[in-house]
C-alpha cells in the first residue's frame, strides 16, 4: 500500500480546505481542522484524518450545518448550556470553553452541558485545554449502539469514551482519554486500513462470535466492553450524564434519528471542571505533584497522556496516511 507523508501543518491545510469546499465556513472549518489536526499531532490517528469521509458525509447529506453559530447560556452560576444548533462539537466546545473556566473557578464546581452537537473526535482536546486552565476536568459523549451491555448480546451503548484531567507544575496536565469499550471504533477502523488484527476480546463478528477480524467487527459485529461489567457500567454513567442529565439523545435514540451516512450522529457531552484550590486550598498542586512523583517512581509505570505528549513534543513529526485515502480527501476536496 502506498503512503503519502504529511507535515503536521499540510494535515491541517488538507482537512481545511476540504472542509471549507463541502460547506463549512471558517469558523467550523478552523475548529474542526484543528481538532483532527491535534489528533495527527499527538499519534492518534483512530480520530485523525481517517474522520474526514465522516465529516464531509454529513455535510453533504445536510446532517450538519457547517456554518453553525453555537449559542451560550448561563441558567445558574454553575451551568453552562450550550446549543450547537446542528453543527460539529469542536467549534461549540472552543465557544464555551471560557464561560466553564470562569463558572468553575467563580463557583469552585461547574458543569458544561452540550446539545445538539455532532461528536466525531478525541475528548482530551477539551479536558487537556481546563486542565491546562489550572482546574480537573472531566468530559464525556455518547455515540450511536456499537456495544452490548454485560451479559447481553445486543447494542445499546455507544463506544462512550470519558476523559479525566488533572494539572500538573512543571509538566503538561495529566489527562487519560478512554471509551468505555475494548477499543475505540476509530482504532479498529485504523486496524482494518492497516491489516492487522485486534487483540483478543476486543469484539463479536455478526454471529456472536468472538473474533480479532477488524473488518468482522465492523461488518455487522458489535464491540466489546473493556473489562465485562465494569466497562459495560461506566458507559451506562457515560449515557446518563451525555444524555439523561444533558437532554440529548441516548445512543439508541441517536440511531433512530440519524441517516445512516456514516458520519457523527445528534448527540450531547457533558462535560465537569473543579477548582482544586477552592476545595482542598492552598498546596493541592505540591500535594498532586508528590503523588504524581510516587507514581512515576515504580518501575514500568507511566502517565497517561506521556505517550501523545511525547509525540507531540517531535516538532518534525511526520504524519503518515495510505494513499488512497490522502487520494479520497483530495477528490472530496473537489465539492459535492
Ligand atoms: P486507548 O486505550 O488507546 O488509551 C486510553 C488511555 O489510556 C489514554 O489516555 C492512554 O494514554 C492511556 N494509556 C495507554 N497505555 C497506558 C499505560 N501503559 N499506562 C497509563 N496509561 C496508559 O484509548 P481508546 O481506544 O479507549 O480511545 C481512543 C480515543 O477514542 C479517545 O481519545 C476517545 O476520546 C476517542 N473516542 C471518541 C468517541 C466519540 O464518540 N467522540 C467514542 C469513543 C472513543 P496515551 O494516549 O498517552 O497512550
Ligand atoms: O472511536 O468509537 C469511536 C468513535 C465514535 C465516534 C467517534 N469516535
Amino acid at each position: 500500500m502506498s503512503k503519502v507523508q504529511l507535515t503536521v501543518d499540510q494535515v491541517y491545510q488538507l482537512a481545511h480546505a476540504c472542509l471549507v469546499a463541502n460547506g463549512c465556513d471558517e469558523a467550523n472549518a478552523d475548529a474542526v481542522a484543528a481538532t483532527i489536526t491535534a489528533a495527527e499531532r499527538d499519534g492518534c490517528p483512530g480520530h485523525g484524518l481517517i474522520r474526514l469521509p465522516g465529516y464531509i458525509a454529513t455535510l453533504r447529506s445536510g446532517k450538519v450545518d457547517g456554518t453553525a453559530r453555537p449559542t451560550i447560556s448561563r441558567p445558574l452560576p454553575a451551568v453552562v448550556k450550550v446549543d450547537g444548533h446542528g453543527g460539529f462539537a469542536p467549534l461549540a466546545l472552543n465557544m464555551s470553553r471560557e464561560d466553564l473556566i470562569d463558572a468553575a473557578k467563580g463557583q469552585g464546581v461547574a458543569v458544561a452541558a452540550l446539545s445538539r452537537v455532532h461528536h466525531f473526535a478525541a475528548l482530551w482536546i477539551e479536558v487537556e485545554a481546563l486542565a491546562e486552565a489550572g482546574l480537573c476536568a472531566m468530559a464525556c459523549t455518547a455515540y450511536m449502539p456499537a456495544m452490548a451491555p454485560a451479559g447481553g448480546t445486543k447494542a445499546i451503548f455507544g463506544t462512550n469514551p470519558f476523559a479525566f484531567g488533572w494539572p500538573r507544575k512543571d509538566a503538561p496536565p495529566m489527562v487519560f482519554d478512554m471509551a468505555a469499550a475494548s477499543m475505540a471504533k476509530g482504532e479498529i477502523l485504523v486496524a482494518a486500513r492497516e491489516g492487522y488484527p485486534v487483540p483478543t476480546g476486543t469484539g463479536l463478528d455478526k454471529t456472536g462470535t468472538p473474533t480479532t477480524d477488524p473488518n468482522a467487527i465492523l461488518d455487522g459485529g458489535m464491540i466489546l466492553p473493556f473489562g465485562g461489567y465494569k466497562g459495560s457500567n461506566i458507559a451506562m454513567m457515560v449515557e446518563l450524564l451525555a444524555a439523561g442529565l444533558v437532554g440529548e439523545h441516548f445512543s439508541y435514540e441517536a440511531a433512530q434519528h440519524d441517516n445512516k451516512d456514516g458520519g457523527p450522529p445528534r448527540g450531547g457531552e457533558f462535560l465537569l471542571a473543579i477548582d482544586p484550590s477552592k476545595i482542598a486550598g492552598p498546596g493541592w498542586l505540591d500535594h498532586s505533584e508528590g503523588f504524581f512523583e510516587t507514581y512515576l517512581g515504580i518501575d514500568g509505570a507511566r502517565l497517561p497522556g506521556a505517550r501523545r505528549h511525547a509525540n507531540r513534543k517531535d516538532g518534525a513529526r511526520t504524519v503518515e496516511i495510505p494513499g488512497d485515502h490522502h487520494a479520497k480527501i483530495l477528490d472530496l476536496t473537489k465539492g459535492a
